[in-house]
């Protein structure tokens, strides 16, 4: 068993100072002021998932609605036994798996059981601690694996210290889908450079269905999501000095059939400012911030995507009824830029 901090390219640290107790992100201040400056207010997700928004992000998981996390879970098994099939036909000694934003690690589990090809694995992720005890956890269970943990942000281009061994990414769970179709052809271009000549993705795709379904998924009877939406208004207050008053905002998650995406937005529900940091910004009654897309592929669009950044498809794996997809993308030799 062994575990070692990521070598040091990936190691990136947020520019912060200490505000009454809470460190100020200064990124994150920059971003909120540029974002609601817009006349369209919007706030990148990523400022979703502090460690308040990744339980609430745990409980979306668990929600009889929210059908993609469990369906790209239980399609994974039949996903690892026909991977280990097609490794073996193919001139691959050994893999490392690099998992991009990897959270809980609970979706790499059945890909460890069935293939021992893969004698490493690369776990990097957004939030350190979070990843350092799911790894601590799954060397338990894989104790001849050579677990290496990175914090960074693997939105960016970022150089890893990789084997001989044939590289793999993984990136399930629909995240592509919260990238713009541009930030994900940038992602897969990025990826494919990071991995290398020869190097795979396998990754989870949620693609285009039935509206009905769709807007269940974000609009909960729990009303869990709108407390992962607004969490983030919390988090302003908190972090930045923010004085939003959260009974005057309301969830809204619509599907904007033209462009493929379920949009969530914060409504304000009278007129009103808000300060932040200092700044005041006004709301009309009904104006929204946009605070997510989550875009839908039908499975050619995504293979179009994929090879606008250099990929092809090597396989896909279909939920029952397609309602989700996981992909096995190759980086050909002969493919350039
Ligand atoms: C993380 N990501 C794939 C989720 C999604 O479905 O777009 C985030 C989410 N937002 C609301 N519910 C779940």
């Amino acid at each position: 068993m062994r575990i070692s901090a990521g070598n040091s390219p990936v190691c990136v640290w947020p520019n912060k100072t200490k505000k009454s107790g809470y460190f100020m992100n200064h990124g994150f201040l920059q971003d909120v002021l540029a974002g609601l400056r817009l006349p369209q207010k919007a706030l990148p997700p990523k400022y979703f998932y502090d460690a308040q928004g990744s339980e609430y992000f745990d409980k979306i998981c668990e929600l009889d609605e929210y059908y993609p996390y469990r369906t790209e879970l239980a399609l994974l098994p039949e996903v690892a036994q026909e991977l280990k099939q097609y490794v073996a036909q193919q001139p691959i000694e050994s893999i490392q798996l690099v998992e991009f934003g990897a959270g809980s690690l609970r979706k790499v589990k059945p890909l460890l059981q069935e293939l021992s090809l893969i004698k490493e694995f690369v776990a990097l992720d957004i939030s350190g601690e979070h990843l350092k005890k799911a790894s601590a956890d799954l060397a338990e269970s894989f104790p001849d694996l050579q677990i290496k943990v990175a914090q960074g942000d693997f939105t960016k281009p970022i150089e890893l210290e990789l084997s001989e061994a044939t590289s793999m990414g993984f990136f399930p769970g629909s995240t592509i889908g919260n990238f713009e179709p541009e930030e994900a052809s940038d992602f897969l271009r990025n990826a494919r450079a990071t991995l290398g000549e020869g190097s795979y993705m396998l990754l989870g795709v949620d693609t285009k269905k039935d509206q009905q379904m769709l807007e269940r998924a974000y609009n909960d009877s729990k009303d869990i999501t709108a407390r992962f939406n607004k969490n983030i208004l919390t988090r302003m207050n908190r972090e930045l000095d923010a004085n939003f008053h959260l009974d005057q905002f309301e969830h809204l998650a619509i599907y904007n059939q033209d462009l493929g995406r379920i949009e969530m937005h914060l409504r304000s529900c009278i007129q009103q400012e808000v300060q932040i940091a200092g700044e005041s910004f006004q709301f009309k009654e009904g104006e929204t911030i946009h605070t997510e897309n989550s875009y839908k592929y039908h499975p050619e669009e995504f293979d179009q995507l994929a090879s606008s950044a250099g990929w092809q498809r090597e396989k896909i794996w279909l939920a029952p009824d397609g309602i989700f997809a996981i992909m096995l993308l190759h980086n050909a030799d002969n493919v350039r830029d």
